[in-house]
């Protein structure tokens, strides 16, 4: 019984914890003296051990009651675990190439133990900083996303499958709720969360909140966060959210995971990718160095972006013997009615995904929960310029995204800046 209740692990109780939970014990090896245990977490949120026995490794991650990175002051349901548990569970079986698998979930303890994704893995957004190439990084972000969301979605499944899946999904509130407020109203208005490079950036933060045609544009971006329940996201899909090596990519942490527009996700890692890229000036020895570093950046956007949107489309182009219920085959009955249909609904994902993207790089300079790509700048001055130039861009993206018909356009605004 008193292994039921919730008690927050620190690394001996972790150990007492693996020793009493036989499979996991078991995969390790040894004995408890034998385990070495490590808390690692570096997100906003959780704790995180690794374990490593004589026989095997895994990681443990447990949700505290509270938000990490703000302490015990912000309360924070322990039922994010569930979401979490439940979304790597789905994730993994869609595909099980970029997921660390689960190994056990504790419900009450709020636990998750999964695979280790073992150096030389390391998370993305710290790469990319270093300025290392990962070749096959859109192709298997493409993949990622172009199977999660389509598989989730009513392209694919029938509606009460879809009904079913995001009534589970849908209980995931609080952290839907967390996102609201730290993307979508806190960096448009005065809030005690609110931070950023001062007083450099003063004018500019003063200028965002004044600006209502932003103001505007985001109102549309919150409404269709909180009320399209289109596929299963991940929810928090940025470059702290994947492990990789130059030849393998792992999705972690989808505690934010809930049925919800498609391209809040593709828009997140679109957004993390604009961001370091424009935070290379701060990490090259020169300014406007590390010039070839950036083209790789801003490629593999635009590689991300065509393989989802040819990925996606061979997936619905496959489905077709058994489709979900979104386009009905009696109705779309015709090469020319799908082509427009398929047409149609790849241009409102792409102008969802820079909408969201925009949010995302607006609410990391001037909001909660900054990014390492430009907080590890140490010149103030350096960093609020790379700052400007990322919130600048944002602020056109998101206004003129109904005008960017293609990739190749976005990534002329991001070089304008
Ligand atoms: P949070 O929800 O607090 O952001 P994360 O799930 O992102 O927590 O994990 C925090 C850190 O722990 C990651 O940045 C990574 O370094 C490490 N980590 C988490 N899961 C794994 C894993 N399966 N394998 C290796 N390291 C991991
Ligand atoms: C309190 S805001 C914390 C942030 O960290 C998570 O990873 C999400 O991005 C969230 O918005
Ligand atoms: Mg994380
Ligand atoms: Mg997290």
């Amino acid at each position: 019984e008193e292994r039921r209740k919730y008690r927050p692990l620190d690394e001996k109780a972790a150990s007492e914890y693996l020793a009493m939970v036989a499979p996991l014990a078991e995969r390790l090896g040894g004995s408890p003296q034998d385990w070495n245990i490590k808390e690692v977490g570096d997100g906003n949120m959780n704790f995180v051990y690794i374990v490593v026995g004589p026989r095997g490794s895994l990681v443990l991650k447990q949700a505290l009651p509270y938000v990490r990175c703000v302490g015990e002051s912000w309360a924070m349901t322990l039922e994010r675990a569930y979401f979490e548990a439940n979304a790597l569970r789905k994730e993994f079986e869609l595909v099980p190439e970029y997921v660390p698998e689960i190994f056990h979930f504790d419900h009450p303890m709020a636990v998750i133990a999964m695979r280790y994704c073992e150096p030389p893995h390391i998370i993305l957004r710290k790469g990319l900083i270093q300025g290392i190439v990962y070749p096959r990084l859109a192709d298997h972000m493409s993949d990622f996303t172009s199977k999660t969301l389509f598989f989730s979605s009513l392209l694919a499944l029938d509606t009460h499958k879809h009904k079913m899946a995001a009534a589970q999904s849908y209980a995931n509130v609080e952290m839907c709720r967390l996102t609201e407020q730290v993307i979508f109203s806190e960096p448009y208005m005065e809030a005690p969360n609110n931070r950023w490079t001062s007083p450099q950036l003063d004018e500019d933060v003063r200028a965002l909140r004044e600006d209502i045609e932003l103001k505007a544009e985001i109102a549309e971006l919150k409404a269709r966060f909180c009320e399209r329940t289109q596929a299963l996201l991940h929810g928090d899909l940025h470059t702290g959210s994947i492990m990789v090596t130059e030849t393998s990519t792992k999705v972690i942490d989808p505690e934010f995971s809930f049925y919800g527009p498609m391209g809040f996700d593709l828009g997140a890692f679109i957004a993390n990718l604009i961001l370091a890229y424009y935070s290379q000036d701060g990490h090259s020895a020169t300014e406007g160095g590390r010039e070839d570093y950036r083209g790789w950046i801003l490629q593999t956007v635009s590689d991300f972006w065509t393989s989802f949107a040819a990925k996606f489309k061979r997936e619905w182009d496959r489905s077709r013997d058994s489709p979900g219920d979104a386009y009905v085959p009696a109705v779309y009955n015709s090469p020319e009615v799908i082509e427009l249909a398929q047409k149609r609904f790849m241009e409102e994902l792409f102008c969802d995904s820079l909408g969201f993207a925009a949010a995302k790089m607006i609410r990391r300079i001037v909001g909660i929960a900054h990014v390492e790509d430009l907080e590890s700048i140490a010149n103030v001055d350096v960093r609020a310029k790379c700052e400007r130039r990322a919130l600048n861009c944002a602020k056109l993206l998101m206004k003129q995204r109904r005008k960017l018909s293609s990739i190749a356009e976005v990534l002329a605004l991001v070089q304008s800046q």
